[in-house]
């Protein structure tokens, strides 16, 4: 059995390309590339001023795009059918919803942090599974940012990468109106290959950590079970977080302790921040796991994520669980559900000679479980968002 890469960021380049050209009839002059994630650790944390530790996939975004001089705005999609056509002022919040709200939500973002975007035909064609819970939308935002960047000329610097992640959290949460935390943005523009990216959402500070996998793969297993952050799910959660900080006297609930956590009232608000709390204390245990090849404690630290998300959290779903459990049956070292929650994927370290076998025994469990066939891909950690002209 063979997970094949997706196409290389030049393939699907070309791909975008001949979109562009196929679809609005124009020759593109740049094209702007970003990556979807997935999360190792830290879930639910980022909004909550805690510790997240995600890697950049190879399966990415890309938009072509060729400036306009009349003003206008049009977007097509691969994924989609209709076009999408106006100006950058129709794609301020509540004119815009579906893929455009992703796409076009960051041209409007953009210009209101003060970056003059121009007229623009875009194309936009990815590889990151959609609802999958690895961060299609934020590819899409970052990919289109970078082409805007790559437009206006000159490579992104570090200020210019920060504004980008700035402006695709703006698109998504005011736009799209999903009200998520900024952990996919910043490691879709700032992974490094080979790494993950600790990035701590008090500071704002993040660094890559080299992984050292040495013949073990990050394999991913789509549940597709659907996943959809404007649901109500997602805002709930981050509600409960929010009254725990507020019933606490703290900014976030990355200052919170568990004993501290005795003064909640509502049980199932208690819960909730016992996640946070929990959770943020397993990041910087699974960085050390991670560096020093430790998988016991790797696959206890997963464990206790999963059950935490499961049970304080509330946001596993029987099929995460089937996957979870069948792949630490078959030889996993570590399994655990991995972003938002309410269906998507699952995360697992797997030796390389293990995988036929965990992969194989997930269809199975699946097949005798009536549920749908579930999808697997190898999560070899890339680098982050570029311009490629
Ligand atoms: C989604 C959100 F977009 C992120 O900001 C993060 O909160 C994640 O769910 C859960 O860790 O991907």
């Amino acid at each position: 059995m063979s997970l094949p890469p997706p196409a290389s960021p030049d393939e699907l380049a070309d791909r975008a390309r001949r979109g562009l050209h196929d679809r609005l009839g124009v020759t593109a002059s740049v094209v702007g590339w970003a990556p979807g994630r997935v999360n190792l650790i830290g879930e639910h944390t980022d909004y909550n001023g805690g510790l997240v530790l995600p890697v950049a996939l190879p399966h990415a975004t890309a938009a072509a795009a060729a400036r306009r001089r009349d003003g206008t705005v049009r977007l097509s999609s691969a994924q989609a059918d209709d076009t999408w056509s106006g100006t950058v002022d129709d794609l301020s919040p509540g004119r815009v919803t579906g893929w455009p709200a992703y796409a076009g939500g960051v041209l409007w973002a953009l210009r209101e942090s003060g970056v003059e975007v121009p007229g623009l035909d875009l194309h936009v064609d990815g590889t990151v599974p959609l609802g999958a819970g690895l961060s299609s939308s934020a590819s899409i935002e970052c990919a289109v940012a970078f082409a805007v960047r790559g437009l206006l000329g000159g490579e992104p610097d570090d200020e210019v990468r920060r504004a980008v992640v700035d402006a695709c959290i703006r698109a998504e949460t005011e736009v799209a109106k999903a009200p998520t935390g900024g952990m996919d943005q910043t490691v879709s523009v700032f992974a490094e290959a080979g790494s993950a990216l600790l990035i701590d959402f008090t500071t704002h500070e993040h660094s890559a950590v080299p992984l050292a996998l040495g013949d073990r793969r990050i394999v991913v297993t789509d549940t597709r079970v659907s996943h959809e952050l404007t649901d109500g799910g997602y805002g709930s959660r981050r509600e409960d977080c929010e009254r725990a900080a507020s019933e606490l006297g703290v900014a976030t609930l990355r200052e919170a302790t568990l004993d501290d956590l005795t003064r909640l009232t509502d049980e199932r608000v208690a819960r909730r921040a016992r996640h946070i709390v929990t959770e943020t204390s397993r990041v910087p245990a699974a960085v050390a796991a991670l560096t020093d090849a430790d998988w016991g404690t790797l696959g206890d630290l997963f464990a206790a994520s999963h059950a935490s998300m499961r049970d304080d959290f509330e946001i596993s779903t029987p099929e995460l669980d089937l996957a979870v459990t069948t792949a630490l049956e078959h030889g996993a070292d570590a399994a655990r559900m991995t972003g938002g929650g309410f269906g998507g994927s699952i995360v697992a370290i797997v030796a390389s000679d293990r995988l036929d076998e965990v992969v194989a025994a997930i269809n199975g469990a699946f097949a005798d479980a009536g549920l749908g066939a579930p999808d697997h891909l190898l999560a070899d950690p890339t680098a982050g968002a570029r311009v490629l002209r």
